[in-house]
């Protein structure tokens, strides 16, 4: 079964995506399916890809062939792999089907790389940095996509080192410090937060003070000894881990305004970009945007993350950001209005292109998740 599964995710199979592939219970749509074969942060040339390599880099010069590095392991995941072994609640909301894309009942597409963890640790592997496309079902704006990148590592330490619990967050932090002026090629200011992950004790947040404003970097801490167990490592060590988004950092030091821009194909994108070189991104030409609005009357079916995510699957990357405009109560029922707004990255779109799309979404709503249109 999990052969299969993989065969279904990274073969040509996924290339002439049939409904009849994704079972009938998952709710993953074709356009979501489809980005698993993207992988930017493979592309050459790509911010993402020049981000990732910079970070490997980075923590291969600190720890000289201590780490092995990943970033080709299989998006589809056991949720065994993606919270139970991370001790995540069973009633975290990041199990949630209107927060995770579920294949079936036992399977994910990852929400984050930590999902890895566990099984490389079993497989006897003591320090890892692991590189990766993750996927959440999320609002849409100019920061959220629902596939974004990571990059998580691990560092496991014998029993002396891992007797003394402080140096073992010393080592984490110091890691993570030097990482961070690496990537940002000068002294920056760094503060670390109290966090709060399922599956590390203690654990904190990196944020860095860029142009005015405090951007969370990443989490980390110590993994907990239940993950350990899971991982089956050794009773007397302990260790650290990390994740880190790859697009947030991208949009800071490449200057990208849009999340959205990261998947275009537009050469006038993907020109701008060199491997080895982090270089401010020139904007071309912003196209004209437009809205629409849509009202109606919600349903049991209806749930905000689901609603944005068809407005996605029909209207792909031509819409920048849906918002909540109007909420109002009347005899038991909510009304809901919604302001779509439409502009493309790479083009003007025309008024009847727009129109059609918007007859479409608003088919598909009232088909799918059943509300009332007013
Ligand atoms: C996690 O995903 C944890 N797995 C990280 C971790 C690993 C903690 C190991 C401890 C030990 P979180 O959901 O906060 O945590 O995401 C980690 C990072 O991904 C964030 O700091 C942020 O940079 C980025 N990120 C999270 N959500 C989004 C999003 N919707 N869009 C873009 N970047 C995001
Ligand atoms: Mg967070």
């Amino acid at each position: 079964c999990q052969f299969l599964l993989h065969c279904c995710l990274s073969s040509e199979a996924v290339v002439n995506l049939s409904g009849s592939l994704i079972p009938s219970s998952s709710n993953i749509p074709p356009s979501i399916l489809e980005k698993t074969r993207e992988k930017l942060h493979l592309r050459p040339n790509h911010p993402l890809h020049i981000l990732k390599k910079m970070i490997e880099k980075s923590i291969e010069d600190m720890h000289p062939r201590e780490f092995s590095f990943y970033d080709d392991l299989p998006q589809l995941v056991s949720t065994t792999d993606c919270f139970d072994d991370l001790l995540v609640e069973w009633n975290h909301p990041s199990r949630r089907y209107t927060d995770t894309y579920y294949w079936d009942e036992s399977h994910v597409l990852r929400t984050h790389m930590t999902a890895h963890d566990t099984t490389l640790l079993r497989a006897g592997k003591k320090a890892f940095v692991l590189t990766g496309d993750v996927y959440r079902r999320d609002s849409i704006d100019k920061s959220h996509y629902p596939v974004f990148h990571q990059v998580d590592a691990v560092r496991i330490f014998d029993r002396n080192t891992s007797q003394n619990e402080h140096k073992l967050i010393a080592d984490l932090k110091s890691t993570l410090e030097s990482l961070a002026k690496n990537i940002f090629q000068r002294e920056v200011q760094i503060r670390w937060v109290d966090g709060e992950f399922p599956f590390t004790y203690p654990s904190f947040e990196m944020e860095v003070f860029w142009n005015g404003n405090w951007l969370e970097l990443l989490g980390c801490g110590l993994l907990k000894r239940g993950v350990l167990d899971a991982g089956q490592v050794d009773k007397n060590s302990k260790g650290w881990a990390f994740g880190l988004g790859l697009e947030r950092l991208a949009m800071v030091l490449f200057e990208i305004p849009d999340i959205r821009l990261f998947w275009s194909k537009d050469e006038r994108f993907l020109q701008q970009f060199r491997d080895g070189k982090i270089t401010k991104f020139k904007p071309y030409s912003k196209y004209p945007s437009c809205y629409k609005d849509i009202t109606f009357w919600l349903s049991e079916k209806f749930h905000e993350n689901a609603f944005y995510e068809l407005v996605r699957t029909v209207a792909g990357d031509t819409v920048e950001e849906v918002a909540l405009l109007d909420e109002f109560h009347r005899n038991n029922k909510t009304s809901h209005c919604y302001r779509i707004v439409y502009r493309s990255m790479d083009r003007s779109l025309t008024n009847d292109e727009v129109d059609e799309i918007q007859d479409k979404i608003r088919e598909e709503v009232a088909r799918r998740l059943e509300v009332i249109l007013r």
